[in-house]
């Protein structure tokens, strides 16, 4: 709102004045008279006219409204206090204001002080007005107070943003790195392929694990593969008389291979056993699976394999096995003296790096690879060059490899 005194000989010329320097739309907020020099009745008498004007598109607020000397806005005619600007429209606070600053923190207190002095002086029209104007500005002021701190609030948090990004990315190893880092550790896998001493026969193979991790397939597996790939003379043996129905599963095996299967329910079973096939090349044991908290189980597996010497315990890890859990496995079967690893399920997780990592720490040499359910399909003796394939470049590379390797193998 801009205010402005006129004062003029009568009244028409003083509307006359207001008109042409406020337009049409000018608001008259007071008219007296003015004595003249010869009294309040005597000849010279004046009209005094307030006049307002609502909104002066030429000027607008700047954008954080200080209240020193330099900066106050030039003084109006009349009665000598500002001319008070219009404060910007809360739309045009987001419109226009690319960015506005924040008024200083005692922005509000100087304003009061300030106005109130200037109050003093006023006559009640120009008070209301005042005020009026006060409460504008003010609320424009937190407005804008508002918009800055919303502004500065979002900049930060993207900032905050930014920077933990950032940390992230740094933190993040060079992806060639990890690949350089992976193939190192495959190139150090102990790796030794499970082998047939046939100067020294019969190779005796016992196949041991926790539960349900593939012994019993991947015996029938291990034969299948010793006697119709590599012509062996082959014989089954299942230590296992804890589950219903074990004994039958290695049973159908041999059956469907032709090959001899025992069972040995007492010790002197196995050793019986072991005596009536000397003339074999490979005997392999499948023994009952328990979990590997079980304190009774190692024991007694010491105990059947003590009986006879030259009993080699291969033992049974899933792929899909925890790490930690893995590691924990590995330390409780270490006292029966494990000959080699045998990873199963390999088909059944995607995620090799922590196998791979847990392998390369265990310093045990893995000797069979099971890659599926199907006998005798899904077998192959420990290769570093498939693990490299499939530790390196994941199961869809591997399993392209599998097939084309199985198809000569099985053909043959
Ligand atoms: N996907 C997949 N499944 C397998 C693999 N090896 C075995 N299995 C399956 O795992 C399940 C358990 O296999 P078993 O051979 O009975 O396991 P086990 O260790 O003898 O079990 P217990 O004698 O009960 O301890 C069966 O359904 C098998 O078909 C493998 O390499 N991949
Ligand atoms: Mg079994």
């Amino acid at each position: 709102m801009r205010i402005k005194r006129f004062e003029a000989s009568d009244t028409y010329s003083a509307m006359a004045m207001v008109k042409e320097e406020l337009g049409e739309d000018a608001v008259i907020l007071s008219t007296r008279n003015l004595p003249g020099k010869g009294g309040a009745t005597g000849g010279g008498a004046r009209i005094e006219v307030v006049a307002a004007m609502e909104y002066d598109p030429e000027i607008t607020l700047p954008p954080a409204p200080p209240l020193n000397k330099e900066a106050r806005p030039p003084k109006a005619e009349g009665y000598g206090y500002h001319s008070v600007r219009h404060p910007l429209p809360p739309a045009a606070i987001s419109q226009t204001a690319a960015k506005p600053a924040l008024p200083p923190p005692d922005f509000e207190s100087r304003l009061t002080a300030e106005l109130s002095t200037r109050l003093l002086s006023a006559d009640k029209a120009t008070k209301i007005h005042f005020e009026a104007n006060d409460l504008r500005l003010r609320f424009a002021n937190f407005l804008r107070r508002q918009y800055c701190a919303k502004e500065e609030l979002e900049s930060r948090a993207g900032q905050a943003r930014t920077s933990a990004e950032a940390a992230r990315q740094s933190n993040r190893p060079d992806p060639k790195q990890v690949a350089q880092w992976r193939d190192k550790i495959i190139e150090q896998l102990p790796i030794s392929p499970l082998a047939i001493d046939l100067n020294k026969t019969p190779t005796v193979v016992a196949l041991i694990g926790p539960t349900g991790v593939g012994k019993t397939t991947t015996a029938a597996k291990i034969a299948a593969w010793y006697s119709i790939h590599e012509g062996l003379r082959v014989a089954l043996l299942s230590m296992d008389c804890y589950r219903i129905g074990a004994t039958d599963q290695l049973r159908t095996y041999a059956r469907i291979m032709r090959l001899p299967c025992e069972i040995a329910l007492r010790k002197k079973d196995l050793q019986t056993a072991l005596r009536r096939h000397q003339d074999k090349d490979l005997i392999i044991i499948d023994t009952a699976g328990k979990s590997p908290y079980d304190p009774n189980h190692i024991r007694e597996l010491g105990e059947w394999f003590s009986l006879t010497t030259g009993i080699e315990p291969f033992l049974v890890l899933s792929a899909t096995c925890k790490k930690e859990d893995l590691q924990q496995i590995i330390a409780t079967y270490a006292p029966l003296g494990i000959k080699g690893l045998i990873l199963s399920k390999l088909d059944e997780t995607r995620a090799y790096a922590t196998l791979c990592q847990m392998l390369a720490g265990a310093a045990l040499p893995i000797s069979c690879l099971c890659t599926g359910q199907r006998v005798p399909e899904d077998f192959l003796l420990a290769s570093r060059e498939f693990l490299q394939t499939l530790f390196g470049q994941g199961w869809q590379a591997a399993a392209g490899e599998l097939a084309s390797e199985a198809k000569d193998r099985w053909a043959q």
